[in-house]
């Protein structure tokens, strides 16, 4: 790289009027000169909207490995004019098209103390994050505006958003969480249908280099010790988390549980008429969302808050062992959707979306009429009775590591929609004898050995993926149109899998892999 397009003390910086005119889609971005640092996902993103806004962009990164190379050639097609990779500390600012930069967009993981970052900033350069450019694009002629609902903590924020989205889409909305959740924001932002709201995931590194947003409902979960090698202490870590909360419409939800952050409410600038929700996995006072006897509720946003509540969900409806942070995730997220006008149903279909996630009563496949059913989170025969309650009749894989619990109760509950079943497990002894007690008629196939050696004389036992293979294609050969295979073996894994995840995911490549093979058997007959 040469050193004509580097300067360390950047001249002529755009006055603030043009980048203050610079808050829609719409605007005039066409010949703004512009750095972006980093070519990840943000930088990539980042220099791809400003390209197709007209902007004239230089992008710069320390990675010059292949992805960097392929997308460095990807958004030189796009319009990018140059790409600087490789670059080290002691380059600062590059020029761009000879001359200064008026604005620096940046990824989160670079630290204001960078190189390139302190010379933007004594020069008088702005330096936005792509948040702060989704924002300021979010509007666009033609298209709906999305609100944003925006989330940070120093731990929950992912499940908390992942929260927000399921309750937003279960209420019929156009919704996806984005940020730094995974998908940068600005690829949300640019969708060509648009969204009703965004469940946006920020980081500190995001809020950093954030100056305009107005959430309509906004959350810091809590507040510990993280990234302080970033911010450079403590309190400078915590001044960004606040900022989450600045230019709040709606509702400033903190954790009641945590008085750091009902202060950060305390000093937020916020819009006139914006209010202060709490939320806590205990009793809720006023203003508040809660939990009363297994029931999270809602003494916030109803007008009678001042002596009742409103039931929103069972605790139980986010999971079966339910963990005291899940529950103030979901107080968390239950608060934030309401500000938006959510119902107390959307609360609760989301939260029940939100477990019915991987291996929870997952529909794989149905061919030939027989529904393939993976619940391989189903580890205890509570969690199993959920699932054998929703069909009927059903070919059973179930088994596993006991963990010293008792089957008749689930057995003889559900005896009756049983039409055989099959057995994984090193050990289901305990779950063979209540079939036999409660459900004699019905045929038990058991799996966990092969015959190997010569002529197949040796019985070994088998495991993982093997074993799952055994117990599906002996389902198969059970099953007929409008039956269920469910795998919910209301035991553990660790006897065969390495977890339920590979259970399941065993599970699902061994029903997949069958189907196939019965497809080609059916095309070359
Ligand atoms: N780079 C430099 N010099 C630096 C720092 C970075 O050249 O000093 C360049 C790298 O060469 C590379 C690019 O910058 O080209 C990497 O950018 P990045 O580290 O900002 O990461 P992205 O891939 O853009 O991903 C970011 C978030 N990463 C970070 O904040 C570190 C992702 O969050 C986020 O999902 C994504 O944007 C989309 O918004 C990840 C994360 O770890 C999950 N976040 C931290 C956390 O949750 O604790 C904050």
């Amino acid at each position: 790289m040469g050193s004509s397009t580097v300067t360390s003390t950047a001249s002529r910086p755009a006055g603030p009027g043009r980048l203050a005119e610079l808050t829609s889609w719409d605007a005039d971005w066409a010949g703004l000169r512009v750095v972006v640092t980093g070519i990840s996902k943000t930088g990539f993103s980042a220099a791809d909207t400003l390209a197709e806004l007209g902007a004239r962009v230089v992008v710069v990164a320390s990675s010059d490995d292949d992805d960097a190379r392929h997308a460095a050639e990807t958004l030189k097609i796009v319009g990018v004019e140059e790409v600087i990779l490789g670059q080290d500390s002691s380059i600062l600012l590059p020029l761009v098209g000879g001359e200064a930069p008026e604005l620096v967009v940046t990824s989160p993981g670079y630290k204001p103390s960078h190189p390139l970052l302190a010379a933007a900033a004594a020069a008088g350069v702005s330096i936005w994050g792509d948040v702060e450019l989704a924002w300021r694009v979010r509007t666009r002629a033609g298209r709906k505006t999305a609100e944003w609902i925006t989330i940070t903590g120093t731990n929950g924020k992912t499940t908390t958003t992942t929260m927000v989205e399921h309750m937003l889409v279960a209420a019929g909305l156009r919704a996806i969480a984005a940020g730094n959740i995974g998908t940068p924001i600005l690829d949300a932002v640019r969708d060509p249908e648009g969204w009703d709201v965004l469940a946006v995931e920020l980081s500190t590194f995001q809020l950093h280099f954030t100056q305009s947003l107005e959430p309509l409902s906004s959350v810091c979960l809590n507040l510990a010790e993280d990234h302080v090698d970033w911010h450079g202490s403590f309190e400078a870590y915590a001044a960004d988390k606040a900022k989450i909360y600045a230019n709040t419409k709606v509702a400033c939800v903190y954790n009641a549980e945590q008085i750091e952050t009902e202060r950060m409410v305390e000093e937020a600038e916020v819009r006139e008429g914006c209010r202060a929700v709490g939320f806590t996995t205990g009793m809720p006072a006023v203003s508040m969302v809660g939990v009363v006897e297994g029931l999270i509720v809602d003494r916030a946003f109803i007008a009678e808050r001042k002596d009742s509540a409103v039931e929103l969900a069972h605790v139980s409806d986010i999971a079966d062992l339910v963990p005291r942070h899940l529950v103030a995730n979901a107080a968390a997220a239950a608060a934030l959707v309401r500000a938006y006008g959510l119902t107390p149903e959307n609360v609760r279909d989301g939260l029940l979306a939100f477990e019915s996630g991987d291996h929870r009563i997952q529909p794989v496949a149905k061919a030939g009429g027989v529904l393939w059913v993976n619940d391989s989170k189903a580890t205890n025969p509570h969690a199993a009775s959920a699932s054998l309650s929703a069909f009927k009749p059903v070919i059973w894989i179930a088994g596993g590591l006991s963990k010293g619990v008792e089957y008749d109760g689930l057995v003889s509950a559900h005896a009756d929609r049983l039409k055989a079943v099959v057995l994984i497990g090193e050990d289901s002894s305990a779950l063979a004898g209540a079939l036999a007690r409660h459900a004699p008629d019905v045929p038990v196939i058991e799996t966990g050995r092969a015959q190997t050696g010569k002529e197949g004389m040796v019985e070994t036992p088998i495991f993982g993926d093997a074993v799952m293979a055994q117990a599906v294609a002996a389902a198969a050969g059970l099953a007929a149109d409008g039956d269920t295979v469910l795998m919910a073996p209301a035991s553990a894994s660790m006897d065969q899998f390495s977890s339920y995840a590979h259970r399941g995911q065993a599970f699902i490549s061994a029903v997949r892999e069958l189907l196939e093979r019965r497809a080609s058997a059916n095309k070359e007959s």
